[in-house]
Parts: C-alpha cells; sequence; structure tokens
C-alpha cells in the first residue's frame, strides 16, 4: 500500500495509527502542505491522486486509491480484520463510531489549514483566530471526556476507532497550546498512547518528512 501523507496532518495520523495497529506494511508518499509555492496538494501530480487536494489519500495493494481518512479507516478495518477497532456489541461500535465522528466531523474540520486560511482571508486578526481554534478543539473534547469510559484507553483496555481519532486531535491541541488539564480520562488514553509502539509509530515526529 502507499499513502499520501503530511507528517503534522492529523487526518493522515490516524490513518497511519490503523496501519500500525493492525502491522500492516506501507509506503509513505508525503505530500508538503506548506510548500513555498503554495502546497503540493494544490498542484499537479497530487490533484491527480485526490481531487480535493486534501490528504491523506491510500493506494491499496489492488491498485484502487481511496480518499477521506474515515473511509479509509473503515476500508481497512473491512479488509484487515485482525486486531479489530471496533468492538462485536452493535451499540458499543456505535459509541466508538460518535466520538469519532465527534472529532472527525465537528472538531477537526473548524482547524484544518484551509478554514483557518479563509478566515485570515476575510479580515480576522491573528487573535480571533487562534480563538475560533481553541473553541472549538476546547469545546469537542470537553464533549469526548464525558462520552469515554473510565479505564483504560477510550472504551476499554485495547486501543479502538475512537481513539485513533482522538489522539491526532491531541496532537492538533498540543500545537495550539490546549491545556488537557480539565479532562483527566482523555489525559489517562494519552500516556498510554505514548509508551504504546503502534502509536509511537505514526507520531508526526517519526515520519520521513518531518523537519
Ligand atoms: N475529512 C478529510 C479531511 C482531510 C483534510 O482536511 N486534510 C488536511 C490535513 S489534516 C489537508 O489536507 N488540508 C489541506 C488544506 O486544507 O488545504 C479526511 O478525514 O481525510
Amino acid at each position: 500500500m502507499e499513502l499520501f501523507t503530511y507528517y503534522r496532518s492529523t487526518s493522515s495520523y490516524r490513518v497511519r495509527i490503523v496501519l500500525a495497529l493492525k502491522g500492516l506494511d506501507y509506503q509513505a508518499l508525503p505530500v508538503n502542505l506548506i510548500a513555498p509555492a503554495g502546497g503540493e496538494h494544490r498542484q499537479a501530480p497530487y490533484l491527480g491522486i485526490n481531487p480535493q487536494g486534501r490528504v491523506p489519500a491510500l493506494r491499496t495493494d489492488e491498485g484502487d486509491l481511496l480518499v477521506q481518512s474515515p473511509a479509509i479507516i473503515e476500508y481497512l478495518e473491512e479488509r484487515y480484520p485482525q486486531v479489530p477497532l471496533l468492538a462485536t456489541d452493535l451499540v458499543a461500535r456505535a459509541h466508538v463510531r460518535g466520538v469519532a465522528a465527534l472529532i472527525g466531523c465537528d472538531v477537526h474540520p473548524l482547524h484544518n489549514v484551509s478554514v483557518l486560511n479563509r478566515l485570515r482571508q476575510l479580515g480576522h486578526e491573528e487573535p480571533q483566530v487562534v480563538e475560533w481554534i481553541g473553541h472549538w478543539i476546547s469545546q469537542g473534547l470537553g464533549a469526548v471526556e464525558q462520552l469515554i469510559g473510565d479505564e483504560g484507553y477510550c472504551f476499554g483496555p485495547l486501543p479502538g476507532m475512537a481513539d485513533v481519532y482522538l489522539i491526532p486531535q491531541l496532537y492538533a491541541a498540543e500545537r495550539f497550546n490546549i491545556s488537557l488539564e480539565a479532562w483527566p480520562r482523555i489525559r489517562r488514553v494519552a500516556a498510554l498512547a505514548a509508551v504504546h509502539p503502534a502509536f509511537i509509530k505514526a507520531h508526526p515526529a517519526n515520519q520521513p518528512d518531518a523537519p
């Protein structure tokens, strides 16, 4: 498999965690989102890979090109069911997917590079942009804190799909100087992931394109 990725991209980070948790080999193909000419993601040849101009994208072993991290993650879960990331119980699965969607649909899109740049283009000053980011991340993580369990990872002793979304979101929170002090359950999950080999392998600092 080939993963079009950027070291600091939280959506790419999610997919890297899934690949590592499942022990799947892949080649990382870095796409620089902050190249001087405006980002490789907005130019050929990458637009031929993903016309939306975003990472990640995954080329499967069969040669299919997949976009959107939720679709890629669900594909990997179904194609490589070893090390399952979802519980078997239907309601438990919905709880896990609920936290994943909260982060993937309601938090991350609001502080994506192009959204922040659009705020700047519309005349918002940097302190307002910073307040915007903090507002949405804090609101989302405050809700996650109440939705996850009291022990282990988000939903039990093993990492699952909710953790796949949460850990990259915490990396983004750290980048934007948001303290995790108010969320002890989230801090517990972060501490577990910090020493888990798959999460370490997937971390931005350990990517070939990390500066
Ligand atoms: N919903 C998409 C979001 C993808 C996304 O926004 N990726 C970011 C990096 S985390 C990106 O490529 N941003 C480039 C831009 O906004 O110009 C997914 O989960 O794959």
